[in-house]
């Protein structure tokens, strides 16, 4: 049987409710489908299907106002690496009387893996806006009890209600940033402000984008003039031979861990969020950062639940403690990044202010991108192969 009948009928038999959600997602990975077109048929199953689904519906509904229980001792964390102050976890060990672990990770995508791959342990994760559907659709997130998260009012109204999450059913916002780009003002005569800077064959080397497809090749789209979420197939075979012409400049594929080369000089020039710009630049004070005239990425990301959560409570604890003004301002001045917490932001001397109209314009929001996602995934696995 073709792989298209499999997935045709795999379809027909989630319609009729022969197989449940999680089911039908892990047998549709099996069959090679991305993450996101999963996410893509289940979205558009909803409704369709017969009892699992419908009834998981209501069932869901009901758990987001059940009573937790008691505080656990216990709580698993899961964010991006750099992205919190050195205070916040033992402050509420201390207040709360519980126990954490604290992982990272350098990607969406990476995250979004360990969850996928089943009973990651973890109680909280942070993904950015555009994979918030994908965790929806795919049954890995949970809806919050509201009722445990009573200083959500602190969180700026441009935060809430975003069409990743609309109702606010399963989020609240961490920090947000840009990916442009970061580069040592001592060792460069002219001052970067275009993605061509990585087609320059006097920077050889000198040169590292991230470990991230669609900021890769997102980058190279806006530097083309096209959207960062294209899906037509002409500006993506342009971006890919872009991204392969820049490959041969580069010294490395790297994310967060790339300060370290900023700061020692090895590394010139990054492609690089704000954020970490900012804490190199404490310890390397000759860098700058630039939002390229092209533009770039404007992203946020927010605390989620994952439903195999084994400390929901702590969870949600968790989650209005971060909302509290003054943890909020201290997470934004540890990391650099810009804060959704309106409150937070008052108390803090210089909070890092939300882009001017102008600004706007040259950035642009990352949104999920369904089916073709797995036709960027495989851009990018030629591109690092190349
Ligand atoms: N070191 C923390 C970086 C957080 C970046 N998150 C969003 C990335 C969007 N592509």
């Amino acid at each position: 049987m073709s792989k298209r009948t499999e997935v045709e009928r795999l379809v027909e038999q989630l319609e009729r409710g022969g197989v449940s959600r999680r089911e039908f997602m892990s047998r549709a990975l099996a069959l090679g489908l991305s993450m996101s077109s999963v996410g893509l048929l289940l979205s558009a199953c909803k409704g369709k299907e017969g009892g699992a689904g419908a009834a998981g519906d209501s069932t869901a509904a009901d758990a987001a106002m059940a009573d937790l229980g008691p505080m656990e001792k216990e709580l698993h964390l899961y964010n991006w690496s750099d992205y919190i102050a050195e205070d916040t976890v033992p402050n509420f060990e201390k207040e709360f009387g519980v126990k954490v672990t604290y992982d990272t990770y350098e990607s969406n995508e990476e995250m979004v893996a360990k969850l996928q791959a089943g009973a990651s342990g973890y109680d909280i994760v942070v993904p950015s806006g555009y994979i918030i559907p994908v965790l929806v659709a795919t049954d890995l997130i949970t809806p919050l009890n509201k009722k445990y998260v009573t200083n959500i009012g602190n969180i700026s109204p441009i935060f809430r209600n975003l069409p990743s999450d609309p109702g606010d059913k399963y989020t609240v916002p961490w920090q947000w940033g840009t990916t442009g780009i970061a580069y040592r003002t001592d060792k460069i005569k002219t001052p970067v402000d275009s993605w061509d800077v990585f087609h320059d064959k006097k920077f050889a080397k000198k040169l590292t984008m991230m470990d991230d497809g669609r900021e890769v090749i997102g980058a190279e789209l806006r530097h083309r003039g096209h959207s960062l979420n294209s899906t037509d197939s002409k500006e993506l075979a342009q971006a890919k031979a872009d991204c392969i012409d820049a490959k041969k400049n580069l010294k490395a594929y790297i994310s967060a861990p790339v300060k370290a080369q900023l700061i020692s000089g090895d590394v010139w020039i990054s492609q690089l969020w704000n954020g970490d710009t900012t804490q190199a630049k404490a310890e390397q004070p000759n860098l700058g950062y630039v939002i390229p005239k092209e533009g770039c990425t404007i992203w946020g990301d927010s605390m989620v639940i994952p439903k195999s959560a084994p400390n929901k409570r702590a969870a949600h604890e968790w989650i209005n403690y971060i909302m509290r003004p003054e943890v909020g301002a201290a997470l934004s001045e540890a990391t650099g990044y810009g804060t959704p917490n309106a409150a937070a932001a008052k108390v803090m001397k210089n909070p890092v202010p939300y882009p001017t109209d102008d600004e706007l314009k040259r950035l642009e929001y990352q949104v999920d991108l369904g089916k073709d996602t797995a036709t960027w995934d495989q851009i990018w696995t030629e591109i690092k192969s190349a």
